[in-house]
């Protein structure tokens, strides 16, 4: 057996018992953004990665899924396991039809790889561009394996900065495939929602036909999860971001809870919490059964009857 390597010093394990939601998720909830770290003895984390996380494996998300009332997942490849896709493809075909996966790949795979990644449930892959986490891939490489994995008709989700958005957007506009993007494209939050860096990504949204996750406020905050009053309200100063993506592309938000949460140092989210962060930006049960439903399944399930 290899050696364990010990977590990354600072890294805040996942919440263990998390509360139970105010908010009830609708029959057939997608959380469309989660990982699976490991657990790192039976799949090692790659030799590149940029931390060491905790394990949080197939089981325990399984667990997390059932507890706050979610139907199906997509997990997302995690930079700590590189382009190594095994832990994420066993933990998307240990759930039998209730899992879709998101891979990390090198321009050199092969269409019989392709393929196979495609029979496991993976419906895209991921380009990340935050520089805490990759080192940066060229364009070139990314512009193959977009041009390969276009005919399987999958899409890119893309992880980035909304400061490096004006460096990216040519390129992004250039893919051939549906976009992604995580988290709302990582705006400050203490900028407002109308100013030029927010509008420039709704922009860039608008003109591209794009996804975009309405995800990580426990990422983006600055004033932290505290309840307002004791009221269940938590990450408000996020809240203005997540309404104005449901308010424009409601037809093209996506939910998910980012568990095990990685990289975060300050406070972990209690994903119960997470759950009633939803109601606040999605704020009527229409909204709410497009951004929960409706959306995912049309991207991830589309021909499974809802
Ligand atoms: C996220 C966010 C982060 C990490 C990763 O794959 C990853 O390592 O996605 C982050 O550190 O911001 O979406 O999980």
């Amino acid at each position: 057996m290899h050696t364990l390597s010990p977590k990354t010093p600072g890294w805040l394990d996942w919440y263990r018992n998390p509360s139970t939601p105010a908010f009830r998720l609708p029959a057939g909830a997608v959380d469309t953004h989660c990982h699976v770290f490991g657990p790192q003895a039976a799949f090692p984390f790659a030799p590149e990665r940029k931390y060491t996380p905790c394990d949080g494996g197939k089981e325990e998300l399984f667990a997390l899924r059932d507890r706050l009332g979610v139907a199906r997942n997509v997990i997302v490849q995690a930079t700590c396991h590189g382009a190594d896709n095994s832990a994420m493809v066993d933990a998307v075909r240990s759930a039998g039809g209730r899992a879709r996966g998101i891979a990390t790949v090198r321009p050199d795979i092969t269409e019989a790889e392709l393929r196979e990644l495609d029979a496991a449930g993976v419906r895209g892959v991921r380009f990340n561009f935050v520089r805490r986490l990759v080192d940066a891939a060229p364009t070139e490489a990314l512009t193959t394996i977009a041009r390969k994995i276009a005919p399987l008709g999958w899409h890119i989700v893309l992880y980035f900065e909304a400061t490096d958005l004006p460096d990216l957007e040519d390129f992004f506009g250039s893919l051939p495939t549906a976009l992604v993007i995580d988290h709302m494209g990582r705006p400050d939050v203490r900028e407002p929602v109308n100013g030029p860096e927010f509008s420039r990504f709704l922009r860039f949204v608008d003109r591209n036909d794009a996804w975009v996750k309405v995800t990580c406020p426990e990422r983006l905050t600055v004033t932290g999860p505290a309840a307002l009053n004791g009221e269940r309200r938590p990450y408000t100063d996020v809240v203005p971001f997540g309404r104005r993506v449901i308010e424009e592309f409601g037809h093209r938000a996506l939910w998910g809870t980012d568990w095990p949460h990685p990289n975060l140092t300050d406070h972990m989210p209690d994903d119960g919490l997470l759950v009633d962060h939803v109601p606040h930006v999605a704020v009527t049960e229409e909204e709410q059964r497009r951004l929960l439903v409706d959306n995912p399944m049309r991207l991830y399930w589309p021909d499974e009857p809802r």
